[in-house]
C-alpha cells in the first residue's frame, strides 16, 4: 500500500508548479490549513460551546450574523496576521480590508480574500458549512500598505483558490492553477491526507442545484433550463435529480465530484444574484475551472469580471461544461 500523502508534504513536493515558486506561498497555505483545523474543531463543538445561533449583529451586507461566523472570521484574521505572510485581507464579514501594516507582513506579496464561513445558515441545524478563500498578489508596490486595488482584481488573476468543507468529513479542495486536489482531515492524527487527487467533472452530469422556491422570480432562460432538467429527453434520457443544501461548497463540492451544476442567477428578488464575486464566485470559478467546468454571471465568464467594490454580488451558473453551455443557450433564445 502506497504511504499516504499529507497535505504539508504535498505542499513541499509540488512547490515548483506554483506561480511564484517561493516558500511564502506554501506558508501562506499553511497558515491557511491550520486556521482551518481551528475552525472545524469550533464547529465540532458549536452546540456544545453555546456558539450556534445568532448575533443582535448584521453584517455589512445586512445579514445577521451567525456567533460562528465572527469566531471563524477571528481565526483566519488573527491567524493570517500573527504568521506574517500575507499583507492584507478582506472577508465577507467586515466591511472594508484589513492592511497588516503594523507587522512586519508589509513585505508580503499576497493578500487574501475569504468568506470565513459560508452557509452560516446551516450551522444550528448540525447541515455541512464551508469556508471559501482566495489568493492574490498584491497590485501596490511591497513595502506600501496595500490598497483597495489589491483587493478588486478580477478572478483571473488569483494566484490560488480553496475552500474547506465542514462535513461528514472536513476536506481541504485548493488550486494554484494547475489542477484540483482534495485533502481529508484525519482528526485522531491532526492532518489532512490526499484523498482527490486531481479531481475533474465527471462527463455524466445528472444534478441541479437551485433554490427552486424562488423559481417564479427567475428570468425565462433559467425557467426553460429547470423545466428542461426535468424532462427526459434531455442528455441524460432521465430527469436530473434535484439537490440543493443551502450551503455553496457543499453542493459545489458534490456537483465536482458525482457531476452537476449549481445556480444563483438573478432575479426579479435579487436584481445581481445573491453571491458575493470576491469570496465566493472567484474562487469556485477558478476551482471549477481548475476541474475541467465552466463558471459565468449568464453573459459573461465569472474570472474576467471587473470588480468594482468589495461586497459586489453576482449571479453565479457553474459545474459541468454541457449543462452551463445549456443554461447559456436557454439564455440566448429566451432573453
Ligand atoms: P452566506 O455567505 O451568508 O452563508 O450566503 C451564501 C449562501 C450560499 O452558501 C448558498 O448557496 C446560498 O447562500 C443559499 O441562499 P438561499 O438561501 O437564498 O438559497
Ligand atoms: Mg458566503
Amino acid at each position: 500500500m502506497e504511504r499516504p500523502i499529507t497535505l504539508g508534504e504535498y505542499i513541499v513536493e509540488n512547490q515548483k508548479d506554483f506561480a511564484y515558486a517561493k516558500g511564502e506561498l506554501t506558508a501562506l497555505l499553511s497558515s491557511i490549513k491550520l486556521a482551518g483545523k481551528v475552525v472545524n474543531e469550533k464547529i465540532n463543538k458549536a452546540g456544545l460551546a453555546n456558539i450556534i445561533g445568532k448575533l443582535d449583529k448584521e453584517n455589512v451586507q445586512g445579514e445577521i450574523q451567525a456567533k460562528l461566523d465572527i469566531i471563524a472570521n477571528d481565526v483566519f484574521v488573527d491567524t493570517l496576521r500573527n504568521r506574517g505572510e500575507i499583507c492584507g485581507l478582506a472577508s465577507e464579514e467586515m466591511e472594508s480590508f484589513i492592511s497588516f501594516d503594523e507587522t512586519i507582513n508589509l513585505d508580503s506579496k499576497y493578500v487574501v480574500l475569504i468568506d470565513p464561513l459560508d452557509g452560516s445558515s446551516n450551522i444550528d441545524v448540525n447541515v455541512t458549512v464551508g469556508t471559501i478563500f482566495s489568493i492574490y498578489r498584491r497590485i501596490s508596490p511591497v513595502g506600501s500598505p496595500v490598497t483597495l486595488e489589491d483587493f478588486l482584481q478580477p478572478g483571473i488573476n488569483q494566484i490560488a483558490a480553496g475552500y474547506l468543507i465542514y462535513g461528514s468529513s472536513t476536506i481541504l479542495v485548493y488550486t494554484v492553477g494547475n489542477g484540483v486536489n482534495g485533502f481529508t482531515f484525519n482528526p485522531g492524527v491532526g492532518s489532512f491526507f490526499l484523498s482527490h487527487p486531481n479531481i475533474k467533472f465527471p462527463d455524466t452530469a445528472e444534478i441541479y442545484s437551485v433554490n427552486e422556491g424562488n423559481y417564479e422570480h427567475f428570468p425565462k432562460g433559467i425557467k426553460k433550463f429547470i423545466k428542461w432538467a426535468q424532462l427526459t429527453d434531455n442528455l441524460q434520457n432521465t430527469p436530473l435529480t434535484a439537490r440543493y443544501t443551502g450551503s455553496l461548497v457543499a453542493d459545489i463540492h458534490r456537483n465536482m465530484l458525482l457531476g452537476g451544476i449549481y445556480l444563483y442567477p438573478q432575479g426579479s428578488l435579487s436584481p445581481n444574484g445573491k453571491l458575493r464575486l470576491l469570496y465566493e464566485a472567484n474562487p469556485i470559478a477558478f476551482i471549477t475551472e481548475q476541474a475541467g467546468g465552466k463558471a459565468v454571471d449568464g453573459k459573461n465568464r465569472i474570472l474576467e469580471i471587473l470588480p468594482k467594490e468589495l461586497h459586489q454580488r453576482s449571479p453565479l451558473i457553474c459545474g459541468s461544461k454541457k449543462l452551463v453551455d445549456r443554461v447559456e443557450n436557454f439564455i440566448d433564445k429566451f432573453p
